[in-house]
């Protein structure tokens, strides 16, 4: 059996003209439109080019969109200061700090800096908090592209076992919370592996549902999969470069070994990458929309 192809990119690109048509909507009807700045801390290649991405699509959209590019050497205060700036412009409805800081910088003081109503990567405490008990606030934005992806294709979540490879504060831990909730798209029985678990064959080869974020290259390999089984590779891996200089990217999960296994598999490029994009423009037309009171 080949398994179904479940293509990110396509299901990212039709949520985004929903959303085009209801920032247009916004802009018309209540003179709103959504504003997002992203604040990059140094070069970091994947960095740049996530934040490019992200630029081109809140482009794409129409919003009022800032990249605030800053040295990797600044000072936490600046950069803390920086944030209370977009927290108090009201112009810019959603801040995003793109990750990793430099080493110099304490990540959890700049997360705890940006104001929960404009945090549309949902790592502030708050809204963390507010997911983990189940109460509406801005999911972060892989863990709800994946939840989205798992939707769409029709994978049956409720009593399934679902296994998380991974314990980050972006991916994993938010990504068991969101399996777990007594709602739609949740409501499975979770279990997590991290890089101390034993055996960790014997609880991938359990999985209904395998979701890797190991960041790791092709750490899961076929028999470590069960047959039938749907399989999010949330890993993007930079393994070396085209003679044109172009980064090649691999998954955490061996595809073409594994699509012969699978039902459902999530490519990379072009899988869980595009969908993290496309729900940090969701969270931002839904922070607008608060802002303005709608
Ligand atoms: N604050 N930091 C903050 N928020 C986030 O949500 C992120 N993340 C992760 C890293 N740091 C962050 C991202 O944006 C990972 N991530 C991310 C975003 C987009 C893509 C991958 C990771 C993506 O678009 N991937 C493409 C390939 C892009 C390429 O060529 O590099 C894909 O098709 O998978």
């Amino acid at each position: 059996m080949s398994a179904k192809i479940i293509s990110g990119k396509e299901v990212a690109e039709t949520i985004r003209k929903e959303l085009k048509v209801e920032v247009d909507e916004l802009k018309e009807k209540y003179g709103v439109t959504p504003g997002l700045v992203t604040i990059l801390v140094g070069e970091n290649p994947a960095s740049v080019s996530y934040v490019t991405a992200k630029q081109k699509a809140a482009h794409e959209l129409g919003f009022y969109s800032i990249q605030d590019n800053q040295p990797a050497d600044i000072a936490e205060d600046a950069l803390l200061a920086l944030i209370e700036k977009y927290n108090n412009n009201p112009a810019i409805h959603g801040i995003l700090v793109q990750l990793p800081l430099p080493r110099h910088v304490n990540e959890t003081k700049v997360l705890y800096a940006i104001n929960p109503d404009k945090d549309v990567d949902g790592f502030h405490p708050v809204n963390v908090g507010k997911m983990v008990i189940g109460e509406r606030c801005f999911l972060p934005c892989t863990p709800h592209g994946i939840l989205e992806l798992i939707i769409r294709s029709g994978a049956q979540t409720k009593g399934a076992e679902v296994v998380v490879v991974g314990r980050s504060n972006i991916v994993g831990k938010p990504m068991v919370n969101l399996m777990l909730q007594k709602r739609a798209g949740g409501d499975a029985t979770v279990t997590v592996c991290h890089t101390s678990t034993k055996n960790m064959v014997e609880h991938t080869k359990r999985a209904d549902i395998l979701i890797v974020a190991a960041g790791r290259p092709k750490v899961i390999t076929a028999d470590m999969v069960k047959d039938g089984a749907v399989v999010i590779d949330v890993g993007v891996n930079r393994i070396g470069k085209t003679p044109e200089g172009k980064a090649i990217l691999c998954g955490d999960v061996d595809f073409d070994a594994i699509k012969e296994k699978a039902s459902a598999i999530t490519p990379v490029p072009g899988g869980v990458g595009p969908m993290t994009i496309t729900m940090l423009m969701k969270n931002t037309v839904q922070a607008a929309k608060q802002a303005a009171g709608l």
